[in-house]
């Protein structure tokens, strides 16, 4: 028997999971089902599908079927292709340098920083370098906040200052004194080249230079900072997507109060 319409195979019905050796998923477990998207720069011809079919081989994806492909102008075109990956990553090895915050309300926030500082915490944030994108930021410190969260300016224990994008770093570290802040938030969202590494890394240089770097706490965040970066760059914490005001208000106050007694 065996073969025709009806018959199956064991791996169409694959249900282990197993986290050493986790693989993309489509239809089903250990399909490896992944789709790609790359523009070349050769005009679009047999030949191209050919050169894209090959390229998407060595990354690894077996069976590469273009599903699009479209001349964008002479000598670019581009590419959409779907196959199965036939690498794997041991997801057990994995280790992340997380914050772990066990984040408090804004009432809580707020008594935190009437009982410990007896003041209220300056706060000063921006998008610095040539970065024009201020969602980010603020979601972080708007008073309507982000995802149902307020942001650090309905905090009554908080002065919050947002500069908006395109801040240089030296506007950015000249009002930090001017106010005296206690906490720095920086908003990077462009990366390409690496550019927010420079940028950030400018900064901490500034402040360095200033002699208050070890004054402030200086916390970085946007979509594609992590914390492991944020600590490499310089800087006290980095926080990534689905940040709320109030996880980082919680890490900034107990860091700050923490220093004050160190
Ligand atoms: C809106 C947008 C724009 C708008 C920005 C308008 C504005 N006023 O902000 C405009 C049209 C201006 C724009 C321009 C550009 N953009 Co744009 N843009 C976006 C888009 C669609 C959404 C970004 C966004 O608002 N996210 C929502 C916020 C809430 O998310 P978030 O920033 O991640 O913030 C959260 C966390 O990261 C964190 N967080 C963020 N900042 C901070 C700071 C601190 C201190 C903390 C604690 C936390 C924190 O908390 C937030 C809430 O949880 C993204 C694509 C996407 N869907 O993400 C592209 C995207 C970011 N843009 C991109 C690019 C390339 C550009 C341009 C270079 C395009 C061009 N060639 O001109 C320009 C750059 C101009 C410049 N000089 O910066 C790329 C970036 C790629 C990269 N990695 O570099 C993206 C990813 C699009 C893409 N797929 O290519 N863009």
């Amino acid at each position: 028997m065996g073969g025709g319409l009806n018959s199956t195979k064991k791996e169409d019905f694959d249900k282990s999971l197993d986290l050493t050796e986790v693989k993309p998923y489509g239809d089903t477990m250990n399909d490896g089902k992944t789709q790609v998207s790359f523009t070349l720069p050769i005009n679009d011809s047999e030949k191209a599908i050919i050169a894209a079919q090959e390229l998407a081989k060595k990354m690894g994806i077996k069976d590469p079927t273009i599903v699009y492909h479209i001349q964008l102008d002479i000598g670019f075109t581009f590419f959409i292709l779907y196959g199965s990956l036939i690498h794997t990553i041991d997801f057990t090895k994995i280790k992340v340098e997380s914050i772990e915050v066990e984040a408090l309300s804004i009432k809580k926030i707020n008594a935190y920083i009437k009982e410990s500082f007896k003041r209220k915490i300056v706060v000063l944030g921006a998008t610095t370098g040539t970065d024009a994108h201020t969602v980010g930021i603020d979601a972080i410190m708007n008073m309507k906040g982000f995802a149902g969260h307020y942001g650090l300016e309905s905090y009554e224990m908080i002065e919050a200052y947002n500069l908006g994008s395109q801040v240089t770093n030296e506007e950015f570290v000249k009002k930090a004194i001017q106010l005296k802040a206690d906490i720095l938030l920086v908003s990077q969202t462009v990366t390409q080249k690496g550019i927010h590494v420079k940028n950030l890394t400018n900064l901490v240089e500034l402040l360095e230079a200033e002699g208050i770097r070890d004054k402030i706490i200086l916390i970085c965040g946007g979509a594609r900072i992590s914390n492991e970066l944020a600590k490499e760059l310089g800087y006290d914490a980095g926080f990534g997507p689905n940040t709320y005001a109030n996880i980082v208000a919680t890490y900034a106050i107990k860091e700050l109060f923490g220093r004050m007694n160190r």
